[in-house]
């Protein structure tokens, strides 16, 4: 299940640089690409050459270069399950020590009902955990904390497995990404490590900078752009769906394998924002029958409860495909993944990638298993 996207077929051994495709429709089109247009020509090869080996990126607006350990093989989780119970600790709180005692008591019941609160799982979902466990407790006759506790785990993972998701990146041709979130979120640095994952998987990638009225947005994801050999589409002010429409045209014209089009951060309360939102999806299935295939909601994890409005709200808007929950480093409040995974069982959306950090290797794939794991052990 962990490789960081699903895969249809093998990738091939060698990516073609951003040098040999084709030039763009977009620029052809009077939009100005980033400098990642102009460093593409000769150094990509060079650069390309020492990727894997040094993935030296920038992930923050601080510009800070952060020297990011080699990719660890997929079969080897131990130091992504380490920085993930690491980022966990203060949501996890004293969960695991309710355990040690010996007794199956009142207690102990009410002593999980405050960490669980306290790491922010909401009352509803709290409760719906509490009546769980009381029943398996009783009918599984369990007698000592650690089955307790055994017991526990379980029901997370139940509760959390249907939101487990492989991103297929074979989908289509480019394959459009959309993403979405409020101001901070963690989008555009999220794009920047998805891009180098999937330089990875040898597809090429194009970014659309749908951020268009801030320089410094553009700037960012141009940054990124030149560090990884990936082309950004640009615009100076002007119609965030104009960029996408012609990111979305420029990457059929070269067989770029994903587009990837980020947005400027918004509230769900700021109307004509959404409005937008909606526009550029609109705008985008224009440019590509079928397209965008994944729209993505980027959450920061320190948002809590107030997680589910806004999944509501960008859902309403954009119909989402998948989640992303940043910055879960830290946060005393990864309980709200549970909230949504219980609220929303009627109609899961999938979480697709968690962070905990700004390095490349501080985003990956969800899983129940292990976010259970981190919570609880
Ligand atoms: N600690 C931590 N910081 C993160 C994580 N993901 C992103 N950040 C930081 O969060 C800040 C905001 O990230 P951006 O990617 O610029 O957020 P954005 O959603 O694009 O922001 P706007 O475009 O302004 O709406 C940056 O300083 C990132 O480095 C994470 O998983 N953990
Ligand atoms: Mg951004």
């Amino acid at each position: 299940m962990f490789g960081f996207f699903r895969r249809n077929k093998p990738a091939p051994a060698q990516q073609p640089g951003p040098s040999s495709e084709a030039p763009s429709a977009a620029t052809a089109s009077g939009l100005a690409a980033s400098a990642a247009d102009a460093a593409a020509g000769k150094a990509a090869l060079a650069v390309q050459a020492t990727a894997t080996a040094d993935p030296a990126i920038t992930v923050s607006s601080s510009a800070e270069t952060v020297n990011d350990p080699v990719p660890e093989a997929p079969s080897d989780r131990r130091p992504w399950l380490a920085r993930l119970k690491q980022g966990l600790s203060r949501t996890r709180g004293n969960i695991a020590v309710l355990f040690t005692g010996v007794k199956i008591d009142e207690a102990l019941y009410e002593d999980l009902e405050t960490a669980l609160l306290s790491g922010d799982t909401g009352f509803e979902t709290t409760q719906w955990l509490l009546a769980a466990l009381r029943e398996k407790v009783r009918k599984d006759k369990l007698t000592d904390t650690v089955q307790v506790k055994a017991a526990l785990r379980g029901l997370l993972v139940e509760l959390l497995s249907p939101l487990e998701r492989q991103i297929d990146i074979d989908q289509a041709s480019p394959v459009v990404m959309m993403i979405a979130g409020v101001n901070g979120a963690g989008k555009t640095t999220s794009i920047g490590k998805l891009a180098r994952h999937l330089h990875g998987e040898g597809k090429s990638v194009l970014l659309a900078a749908g951020d268009t009225f801030r320089a410094a947005a553009r700037e960012q994801l141009a940054q990124w752009g030149s560090r990884n050999q990936v082309d950004v589409i640009a615009q100076e002010g002007g119609d965030p769906g104009a960029v996408a429409f012609d990111a979305v045209a420029a990457g059929r014209a070269r067989g770029t394998g994903v587009v990837m089009v980020d947005t400027a951060g918004r509230l769900p309360t700021q109307t004509h924002l959404m409005d937008e939102l909606k526009k550029i999806r609109r705008v985008i299935g224009k440019a590509m029958d079928g397209a965008p295939h994944e729209v993505l909601l980027v959450l920061d994890g320190n948002t809590g409860q107030n997680m589910l409005a806004q999944v509501k709200a960008f859902d309403d808007a954009v119909q989402l495909t998948g989640l992303i929950v940043t910055k879960l480093d830290g946060t005393a409040r990864g309980g709200a993944l549970v909230a949504l995974a219980h609220t929303r069982r009627d109609r899961p959306i999938p979480i697709c990638f968690i962070g905990v950090g700004e390095g490349i290797e501080d985003l990956q794939a969800f899983s129940a298993d292990e976010f259970a794991g981190a919570l609880i052990d």
